[in-house]
């Protein structure tokens, strides 16, 4: 990362918290993935290497529960309430599903490339 933006990174976090860091002290992009109806959608991504993917609850009503249990990365995001956030950056290449714990037919496969 260019120093500059390192700076700008490193104010940024001081000025708004913990969102701040992951966005912008990786550079990667975050990808949003809704969790309406019981379903993730998208449903497929292709990512990079140590980027992100957000899982919101957009649900009124609902918990989700996502999570990873592979052989070389695991994940739980704990039981999500209506409005909250999910943040699971992926660290090896390979494909992963990502489940939820309280909706057995919720799916989303997020293949992970090399950057
Ligand atoms: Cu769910």
């Amino acid at each position: 990362m260019h120093a500059l933006l390192r700076v700008a990174a490193i104010t940024a976090l001081a000025a708004t918290g913990a969102t701040a860091i992951t966005v912008s002290a990786i550079g990667a992009r975050v990808y949003d993935v809704s969790q309406k109806g019981r379903a993730f959608q998208p449903a497929a991504l292709v990512i990079k290497r140590g980027e992100t993917v957000q899982v919101l609850n957009d649900d009124a009503d609902l918990l989700h529960h996502a999570y990873v249990d592979a052989p070389d990365f695991t994940f739980d995001s704990g039981d999500q309430e209506p409005g909250e956030k999910a943040r699971i950056v992926f660290p090896v290449v390979g494909t992963f599903a990502v489940l939820c714990g309280i909706h057995p037919k919720m799916k989303l496969t997020v293949r992970v490339e090399e950057r």
